[in-house]
């Protein structure tokens, strides 16, 4: 009887986080990246399974590239595109995903993409520049 009910409760509480807690674990590229060419995929894993409503690439004039985005209509914790080649610049991905008990959430990250030429040149490093430490 004991061991039910501690059983229960844990089953509970297990998945409970599973539904609460699930976030986007990793992307490609990754949150601040910086980059010296045009990233050939978008990837996106998230800690547990959701349905991705919407997935938005634009640029810093907030104009967007298309990659043939589709709402995903099953479940999963990992998707990739291909991605057109980019200009450089800086640019944000927005997410909105729904999980497995319709909680709907959302995030963005940036990246930064840059030719080797101009990183060179480059003499007082941006901010953002500095969280890549070089
Ligand atoms: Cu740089």
């Amino acid at each position: 009887m004991k061991f039910i009910t501690i059983a229960a409760i844990l089953g509970l509480a297990l998945s409970f986080s599973a539904s609460a807690h699930i976030s986007l674990k990793q992307s490609t590229p990754q949150n601040s990246a910086m980059l010296m060419q045009s990233p050939e995929q978008l990837t996106l894993t998230f800690s547990g399974e959701v349905q991705l409503a919407k997935v938005l690439l634009s640029d810093a004039a907030n104009k967007q590239v298309d990659f043939n985005f589709k709402p995903s209509a099953k479940a999963n914790s990992n998707f990739s595109w291909p991605l057109p080649k980019l200009e450089q610049g800086n640019y944000t991905v927005k997410w909105i995903a729904l999980g497995g008990d319709g909680h709907k959430m959302s995030g963005n990250f940036d990246f930064m993409l840059h030719s080797s030429d101009a990183h060179s040149k480059m003499k007082n490093m941006s901010a953002p520049h500095k969280q890549h430490n070089h």
